[in-house]
């Protein structure tokens, strides 16, 4: 196992570089305060996203793996054979591992912006799979798809599953749809799962669970900040928020604070007041037809599409 974590990102290891402290002061510091969603994931963060994945309200994960359960073969027939699956945000790396009976790849390359949890899934999977050459990156793909020379370029498929996609804009997801399709040789392709606009009620449910853990893991992004920044957010002075906007196709997430207070973060102070709020996420929800549209625009050619019965969720496979 080739486990690499590139100097261009030591942010990752919870010391904020100059780059890191402008961007979030930035959104800190706007009329709306907002903070990239990828300050969700620390190694905190993902366990509680692998948490939140097993709720019984958050859809997207079980109805995405009852589709390759269902039209498994189906899919490994349309992608075909991979040399290279390219697994962007890797997390766990389970969806992946589900996939290695179907397609056979003779690569993996895991690739998500919290390195510690990735390299601990990687290790134990690269036990179970030892024939499979294994590759990890620490890289924040929010800001570019820049792949080193050590991930082969035959037959690259790349797989974005859990409607990861949905935390950018649409705009956003084109131009990183066109970055996927750059790196992708004409045999190769993309596996992507995009969550399908539904029920408001069942969206309201998905994002603002009976347990909270969905608050709680928008709240640890200012527990992170905390670390990541020397911020000094009192964390029980936020309350989560997670709804339908209809009127954009998308989930919203917000924290808000309960009480007036000041925050100071290396790079900045504001005072918040009560009941202001800080924009923490989006997840865009698409219909079959307006998501095809996107990976035509960003230079994908013919695509198959399977959901399941209520049409809540769709893999998709889009050839270079
Ligand atoms: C990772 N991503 C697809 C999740 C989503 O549904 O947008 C993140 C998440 N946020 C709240 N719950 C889950």
């Amino acid at each position: 196992t080739d486990l690499r974590q590139p100097a261009a990102t030591p942010h990752l290891k919870a010391t904020a570089t100059t780059a890191t402290i402008a961007e979030v002061s930035q959104g800190l510091l706007a009329p709306s305060a907002w903070t990239s969603p990828k300050y969700l994931y620390d190694a905190l963060g993902s366990k509680l996203f692998e948490a939140i994945c097993a709720l019984p309200e958050y859809y997207p994960t079980r109805t995405e793996a009852a589709i390759f359960a269902r039209h498994g073969a189906d899919i490994a027939r349309a992608v075909g054979p991979a040399s290279t699956l390219v697994d962007l945000g890797a997390g766990n790396c389970a969806k992946a591992a589900s996939l290695f009976p179907l397609l056979q790849p003779a690569q993996y390359v895991a690739i998500d912006i919290s390195y510690d949890f990735l390299s601990e899934s990687l290790g134990r999977l690269q036990q179970r799979f030892p024939a499979i050459d294994m590759l990890g990156l620490g890289l924040d793909f929010f800001s570019g798809l820049d792949l080193p020379g050590t991930v082969r370029d035959s037959k690259r498929m790349f797989f974005y599953p859990g409607s990861s996609i949905g935390n950018f804009s649409p705009d956003q997801a084109i131009a990183f749809l066109r970055q996927v399709r750059a790196n992708t040789d004409a045999d190769g392709g993309l596996l992507i799962g995009v969550d399908l606009i539904k029920d408001g009620a069942v969206l309201d449910a998905a994002y603002d669970d009976a347990l909270g853990v969905t608050a709680a893991f928008n709240l640890n992004m200012l527990r992170h900040l905390n670390l990541l920044l020397g911020a000094d957010f009192d964390v029980r002075q936020w309350r989560h928020h997670g709804f339908f906007n209809p009127h954009e196709s998308r989930v919203e997430m917000h924290l808000e604070a309960r009480s007036e207070q000041l925050v100071r973060w290396q790079g900045g102070q504001r005072r918040f007041a009560k009941g202001e709020r800080i924009h923490t996420e989006d997840s865009y929800k698409y219909t079959r037809a307006s998501f095809v549209g996107l990976l035509e625009q960003a230079g994908f050619a013919a695509a198959n599409v399977w959901t399941d019965e209520q049409q809540w969720f769709a893999v998709i496979h889009a050839r270079a």
